[in-house]
């Protein structure tokens, strides 16, 4: 499957036409979810592939065996991708370990009434999209960057592939309270803390580690390591589809590197719609490691 130039969309969100189709999209919609199931959930660039790596790596009590020889995608496939029945059919893992970017009121009809665990992975938006943007320029799946500044209006209006932010993190992360089955972790808690959100995830799967068990699961999981794994580096991917002649999937891994990229207009617009749109949200945690003093934060009005 190419469909490079291919764009689907589906209930308003515009998605890929590579790997995702019309029947794809609504397959995932009524997905039979099992109790024991994992679903990994992100907004794309929020640390998806790092989650893969760390529940690999739990079940696999820190053996990196499986992490080093079997490609995240099928490991850990997408639901919403066209090849994720016939990966899950063909494996017997248990858990399955299944990933998504679908925004929660998507998938909501087909996970209620289910106890599978859900881990929903966000990232301080401004290094999400300075991320997002660095992988269009290398994704030959994925539309024309653009100009930052463009990329930067696309990403406030939610009008990119896999649609708003702001509604995926809403959606998502308002399930908090009332469902015990779902985990909500950072990006910059797994950067500040790798040890202790691996020790926060063993337990949320029920999967207590001992402590050398948890010293080799940071071990496999750290930047460098991934970036060296071909398993999730993406290099397994053709140029044609991704052009690693201009730039890495594992990229720089860092938190606050949108630093390096916004203009003072840029984040003060970014500031302004952030606070129109988040207006309705009442969590409060850090986004920013780096800079105690830049701490962002979402809270009560
Ligand atoms: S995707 O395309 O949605 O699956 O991308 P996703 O995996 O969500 O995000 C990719 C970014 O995560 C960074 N990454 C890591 N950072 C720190 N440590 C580890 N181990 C790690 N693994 C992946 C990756 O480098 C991308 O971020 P940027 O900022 O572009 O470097």
């Amino acid at each position: 499957m190419a469909r490079l130039d291919v764009t689907e969309r589906f209930h308003a969100i515009s998605f890929p036409g590579h790997l995702h189709t019309q029947e794809s999209l609504q397959l995932a919609l009524g997905f039979p979810f099992q109790d024991t199931d994992v679903l990994i959930v992100s907004y794309p660039k929020s640390g998806t592939t790092w989650m893969q790596e760390i529940v690999t790596l739990i079940s696999s009590r820190g053996d990196p065996h499986l992490n080093q020889t079997v490609p995240n995608w099928t490991r850990a496939p997408w639901l919403e991708q066209y090849y994720c029945a016939a990966v899950l059919g063909a494996s017997s893992a248990t858990p399955r370990v299944i990933t998504t970017h679908l925004p929660y009121h998507l998938l909501a009809p087909t996970l209620q009434g289910s106890r599978a665990k859900v881990i929903y992975v966000s990232r301080n938006p401004k290094d999400v999209v300075v991320s997002f943007y660095h992988f269009h320029k290398m994704a030959n799946f994925l539309p024309e960057a653009g100009t930052f500044e463009e990329f930067l209006n696309r990403f406030l209006e939610g009008t990119l592939n896999f649609g708003s932010w702001f509604d995926h993190f809403k959606g998502w992360t308002n399930q908090t309270a009332s469902m015990d089955n779902l985990l909500h972790i950072t990006y910059e808690e797994m950067s500040l803390d790798l040890h202790g959100a691996i020790k926060r995830v063993s337990s949320f799967l029920q999967c207590p580690l001992v402590e050398d068990e948890v010293n080799n699961c940071v071990q496999h999981c750290s930047f460098s390591k991934m970036k060296n794994n071909k398993m999730v580096n993406y290099t397994l991917i053709t140029n044609d589809i991704i052009d690693h002649s201009k730039g890495s999937f594992m990229r720089k891994g860092k938190t606050g590197d949108w630093k390096n990229m916004f203009t003072v207009e840029q984040n003060q617009y970014f500031e302004s719609v952030f606070t129109s749109k988040m207006h309705d949200c009442n969590l409060e945690f850090v986004w920013e490691v780096q800079d105690k003093e830049e701490n962002f934060s979402v809270t009560a009005v």
